[in-house]
């Protein structure tokens, strides 16, 4: 079982698009583990972004991240990492493919809604930079043996 950090980043919240995501993770089998709506700090967002410091469109990706409410969320279920990305799209916008969170409702590089760890590695490390460990809540769904 695989735990990934997903975050409806400001555009999403803002557009609106919360339930519509949420949705497909969940129609998707995933499970979730934790959720919250959080005002990034300008700390908390240089450290989620830490590895794209110094490419020229990290002051701009911070301003953004802070710009708004994110919703924070922690989705597990068998290769969960590779599954939401997959379900995300790639990063730019217009090159996702419908069907896709990106291609159905992105057009931009930057403002492309939402993040998914991009590793298990990743995903950890995340996980403890967005959430509390009393934060996730262990516990089994109840169509979880229909699911797999
Ligand atoms: P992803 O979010 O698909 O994992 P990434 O980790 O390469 O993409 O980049 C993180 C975010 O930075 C991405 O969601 C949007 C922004 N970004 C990436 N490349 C960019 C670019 N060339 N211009 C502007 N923003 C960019
Ligand atoms: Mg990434």
């Amino acid at each position: 079982m695989q735990q990934t950090l997903i975050l409806l980043k400001p555009d999403c919240v803002q557009r609106r698009l919360i339930g519509n995501v949420i949705q497909r993770f969940e129609q998707k089998g995933l499970r979730l583990a934790g959720l919250k709506l959080v005002q990034s700090s300008k700390e908390l967002a240089e450290k989620h972004y830490a590895v794209h410091k110094g490419k020229p469109f990290y002051d701009s990706l911070l301003s953004f991240l802070t710009s708004g409410p994110t919703v924070a969320m922690v989705w597990e279920g068998r290769e969960a990492v590779a599954v939401c990305r997959n379900l995300m799209g790639v990063t730019d916008g217009a090159k996702a493919p419908p069907g896709t969170i990106r291609g159905d409702h992105a057009l931009s590089v930057q403002n492309n809604l939402i993040h998914g760890s991009d590793s298990a590695e990743n995903a950890a490390l995340e996980i403890a930079l967005w959430f509390k460990p009393d934060e996730l809540v262990r516990s089994s769904m109840a169509d979880g043996s229909w699911v797999g």
